[in-house]
């Protein structure tokens, strides 16, 4: 047979992949082998606007950043979550929202990215364990989530819950906490403008190892606040345990706000060590509220943050 002819279908199949490609490459993405996942088409990290900052000390490179973690849910060392969490599935993904809200609801995590436009804001993160970081985060302030879910005179604190899959994060078969890993905060700190509903770092989707697909930060807290990994998100009337809070009350508060004045039980909190600063490096002055005092220091007026810590 001569001419065998092309179907049109097939034509339109093969335009569609090779715009997408063309799509995805200008907006960030440069990997042409990234398929279609609907978690990753939707985020245009590499454009996100940046906003200014202040802070003057170099950002902690991109490989410490994502090498030297936290995330128990893979292993107690630094060094576990780079290993571990890349078992983690992450592709469906969605957010359960639901309390003393309006309507509840879950939300497909690619809905939800898209209620605001991405920024870069570069935060200092201070680990309880007195070390620290200067990180360029992309995502949006949470209190435009929060707007929109119309909340009740009964919302006064908001829980976060992380995705619980032992079969993925084999930390979670352990007992060194009690899973899913839970945090909170009270309402107007949820609000308060610097609070970061995040997605990415470094111009990337965040990797697995980071929270991905979607974490918190507040910058001046200690870094256990800034849960990873969300899956639930629950309005409530009374002041809930949270997971580090309940697993060694004596040594971690509700609020967790960093604090050079009031030290750890077993160790100061005056000094910090950057990590990527040669060991030979002197340790950094904390600074109260991790140097964000001016921004967020009236939430906390008239509180006895020696006893609330
Ligand atoms: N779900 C979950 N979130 C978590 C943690 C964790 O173990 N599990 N560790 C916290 C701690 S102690 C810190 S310091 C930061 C570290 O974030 P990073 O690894 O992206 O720097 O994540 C926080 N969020
Ligand atoms: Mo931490």
């Amino acid at each position: 047979m001569a001419n065998k002819k092309i179907l049109a279908s097939e034509i339109t199949a093969e335009k569609i992949y090779y715009d997408r490609r063309n799509f995805l490459k200008k907006i960030g993405f440069a990997s042409a082998a990234i398929g279609f996942s609907p978690l990753l088409s939707f985020a245009n990290m590499s454009q996100a606007k940046k906003i200014p900052h202040d802070i003057k000390d170099s950002l902690t490179s991109f490989k410490d950043v994502t090498s030297y973690n936290n995330f128990y849910e893979f292993g107690l060392q630094k060094s576990s979550p780079k290993a571990h969490a890349h078992k983690m599935k992450i592709d469906p993904w969605s957010v359960d929202i639901s309390g003393h809200i309006e309507t509840n609801k879950t939300y497909a995590l690619e809905d939800l990215v898209k209620l605001a436009s991405l920024e870069e804001r570069v935060y200092r993160l201070r680990c309880v364990e007195g070390w620290s970081m200067v990180i360029p985060w992309i995502g949006f302030s949470l209190s435009v989530l929060l707007k929109k879910l119309a909340l009740t005179s009964r919302a006064k604190y908001i829980i976060f819950e992380t995705l619980f899959r032992p079969d993925e994060m084999e930390g979670q078969k352990s007992r060194v906490l009690d899973w899913p890993y839970l945090e909170a905060l009270r309402i107007d700190e949820a609000m308060h403008p610097l609070t970061l509903l995040c997605f990415g770092v470094y111009g990337k989707v965040l990797p697995n190892q980071n929270g991905a697909p979607v974490r918190l930060i507040i910058p001046w807290k200690y870094g256990f606040k800034s849960i990873k990994s969300i899956v639930k998100i629950k309005f409530v009337e009374s002041m809930p345990k949270t997971t580090w809070a309940l697993s060694n009350p004596n040594e971690y508060g509700f609020y967790a706000n960093v604090n050079p004045n009031v030290d750890h039980p077993r160790w100061t909190q005056a000094t910090e060590r950057r990590i990527g600063d040669s060991i030979l490096a002197k340790r950094r002055k904390t600074e109260f509220l991790n140097g964000y005092a001016e921004e967020v220091g009236y939430l906390y007026s008239g509180l006895d943050l020696k006893k609330n810590f």
